[in-house]
């Protein structure tokens, strides 16, 4: 028989669980647990959290506390919201535990073994008052790029990635000391040497074909990777004093040693075969992720794997999209989030289950608004799954207490009509889940459900005197009754397990004709004054919290304007027009435009500015396609020193306004490119 073993991101653990992460991992992951146990499978799920990396000693640092104390405090958050949205799992474990840091140290080892681990001198900034090397994190200073206070691996302001040492005017951010550049010798995983062997084990995996397209777009340029780090929280690297694995190393592990957790049976799932065939069909290994880090388990983890040698490689990787709030993008830093645990408050999990997957496909993005939420479970869930199910049962329990049970033979051919698109549903649902197309799915049992009611509506058992044809048609609709609930449990286990209480059945597609208990509402509305009344709990704090905010910088903006304006004249701030004319601008036009690869913001262009070319890398990815760039005129900054991004030379910057929606600025008539913009 088949095993499955599907796993789900490890999630860090200095926060508590969003909706956002319930949407993209842990929901899918459960639904498929939950239907392919329901069809008797050999399935396990797998997960834990990631206790390693430096945002969790920063944390820690900032409350005065252990790494531990966060780890713990979080570690039980996070399965605490697990819980609550009914997501089981087989195992369950925490990267900071023996049997973790024992495997990867074991894996660690045997990479080494087989030649996979080099050492190489790099230098890194070292605090001397601190005595300690500074990870990315704790170094911070002024943006070269655009001279705004920037973080060692990235800037907020102008959001673009960096290296600790582009930084100006760095400094420690534990003691504020200018930090000095040392030697130290750092381990590299040989991942450059995998490339062939990466791109064969993709082509031959079941990833969908848009994670396929994104692993051989990094598989075509593998560097290899720095794998140790000077600090002491993590995973201490066996061959080192005081280095630990960089948690992307270990933290992938953690699927094996939590599944090593459940005793010997582990080795069914993840060592190879004795004749060392990975990926046969006996096992299949799915990571259910959020889209963020599908190069890390599509690359990056297979790579490792095959470099060990030992083990099974992950069969498909299944990337979840993200969500947004009310349509714009979460943030947990502006507290523009909805956490599970609020919401498991006012709602039952199995409505946000349901609306999260009936609400757009996985790997595609979705939103999460309130009144669309109310709406969807109003609409569809209660109005037609709810009340066709309860009418069935209400009439049933009035007229014979029971479902009766009557020959199937016997039955008209408009109940074995609705019998077989039962049937036919089955299959379908089948198909859809088992492609992880889990809307679809959904879909399809709704469309049963009005099958259901349009059969309930036509029979008119209220009027059916003969009680044998009254008997055939409430038994036709409890088997439809039945699908439902046995298709729709494992995207709502609890509303399903309370119907079927009231049926006084068994989760599957028999019918008993047990005695059925008193029908009660089991699912039930979502009135306005309760969605209200939880926009003004959950959002409506925050959006007051950013108004106020935002009426505050307005208040202090004007105040700044009016200072400037009585300093005029002798004032730092402002720039005289010959400071302006140092810029040079130009109107200069788009001839090419791609997508610089492995960066999420830039793309890279060639501008003509009259008379020459230039290459400029300008952070518009996501907010232009780059055909539609070609042929544009824009504005370019032509005399900036030039300067890499993400290894590519910008000579030149392009002029660009917004946060959120980005628009190039362009001339408002048609002028000859190289135009002098004064
Ligand atoms: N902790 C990142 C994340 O939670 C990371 C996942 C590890 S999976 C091995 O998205
Ligand atoms: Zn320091």
């Amino acid at each position: 028989m088949k095993k499955y073993l599907i796993t789900t991101a490890l999630a860090y653990t200095n926060g508590p669980l969003h909706l956002g992460h319930a949407r993209s991992t842990y929901i899918p992951a459960d639904i498929m647990k939950k239907y392919l146990k329901l069809k008797g499978e050999d399935i396990i799920h797998i997960g834990g959290t990631d206790n390693h990396g430096v945002p969790i000693t920063l944390t820690a640092e900032k409350e005065g506390v252990k790494p531990e104390d966060i780890v713990n405090k979080y570690h039980n958050e996070i399965k605490r919201d697990l819980d609550n949205l009914n997501v089981e799992f087989d195992s369950y474990g925490k990267t900071h535990s023996d049997i973790h840091i024992e495997t990867a140290q074991e894996f660690y080892k045997k990479l080494k073994e087989n030649g996979y681990i080099y050492e190489k001198d790099i230098e890194q900034f070292y605090c001397p008052k601190c005595d300690r090397f500074l990870a990315d994190r704790y170094v911070e200073g002024t943006c070269p790029f655009c001279g705004g206070e920037a973080r060692g691996d990235h800037c907020e302001v102008c959001g673009r990635h960096l290296e600790p040492t582009e930084l100006i005017n760095p400094y420690c951010i534990n003691c504020n000391t200018t930090p000095e550049l040392r030697k130290t010798t750092h381990r590299f995983f040989k991942l450059s040497a995998l490339s062939d062997d990466l791109k064969n084990y993709v082509e031959s995996s079941d990833m969908p074909e848009h994670v396929k397209n994104m692993a051989y777009s990094w598989i075509k340029e593998l560097h290899d990777w720095d794998i140790s780090r000077d600090i002491k929280w993590g995973v201490p690297i066996p061959d080192s004093e005081n280095q630990v694995m960089y948690v992307w190393l270990e933290a992938p592990i953690g699927y094996i040693s939590f599944t090593k957790q459940l005793g010997d049976v582990w080795k069914d799932y993840w060592l190879k075969k004795d004749n060392g065939d990975s990926n046969t069909d006996d096992v299949k290994i799915w990571h259910f992720i959020g889209k963020d880090i599908t190069v890390h388990h599509s690359v990056f983890w297979p790579g490792m794997l095959i470099a060990n040698g030992d083990y099974n490689l992950p069969s498909s990787v299944i990337s979840g999209g993200y969500l947004t709030l009310e349509g714009r993008k979460m943030s947990t830093s502006k507290k523009w989030v909805v956490w599970v645990d609020d919401f498991v408050k006012y709602f039952d999990s199995d409505y946000l289950r349901y609306f999260l997957m009936v609400n757009a496909p996985l790997n595609r993005d979705c939103d999460f608004s309130f009144d669309e939420f109310q709406k969807r479970i109003n609409t569809e869930l209660i109005a037609i799954i709810g009340n066709f199910t309860h009418r069935a049962l209400v009439f049933s329990h009035r007229k014979f207490k029971a479902i009766p049970v009557v020959d199937e033979d016997s039955l008209k051919e408009e109940d074995k009509e609705l019998i077989s698109k039962c049937k036919e549903t089955v299959e379908k649902v089948d198909k859809h889940i088992m492609e992880f197309n889990f809307k679809d799915a959904i879909m399809d049992i709704i469309h049963l459900a009005k099958e259901g009611n349009n059969y309930f509506q036509k029979m008119e058992p209220w009027t059916v005197e003969d009680e044998n044809r009254l008997k055939e048609i409430l038994y036709t609709c409890a088997i439809v009754v039945k699908h439902i609930i046995y298709l729709l449990y494992p995207f709502m286990p609890n509303k399903t397990m309370k119907l079927l209480d009231l049926m006084n059945e068994e989760l599957d597609l028999e019918i008993r004709g047990n005695d059925l208990k008193k029908p009660k509402v089991v699912f039930t509305k979502i009135e306005d004054d309760q969605i209200k009344m939880v926009k003004g709990k959950l959002l409506k704090s925050e959006e007051a919290k950013e108004k106020k905010k935002k009426k505050k910088e307005n208040k202090n903006n004007k105040e700044k304007e009016k200072n400037e304006k009585t300093k005029k004249g002798d004032s730092m701030d402002l720039i005289s027009i010959d400071d302006f004319a140092k810029i040079e601008l130009r109107v200069a036009q788009i001839l090419e435009a791609e997508e610089v690869p492995k960066s999420k913001k830039l793309l890279k262009l060639i501008v003509d500015i009259g008379d020459e070319k230039r290459q400029v890398v300008a952070g518009i990815k996501g907010h232009y396609e780059p055909e539609e760039l070609v042929g544009k005129k824009i504005v370019l900054v032509c005399n900036l020193k030039p300067a890499k991004l993400c290894g590519v030379e910008s000579q030149g910057m392009i002029l660009a306004a917004g946060d959120e929606v980005v628009a190039l600025l362009t001339p408002d008539k048609d002028v000859p490119v190289g135009s002098k913009i004064c």
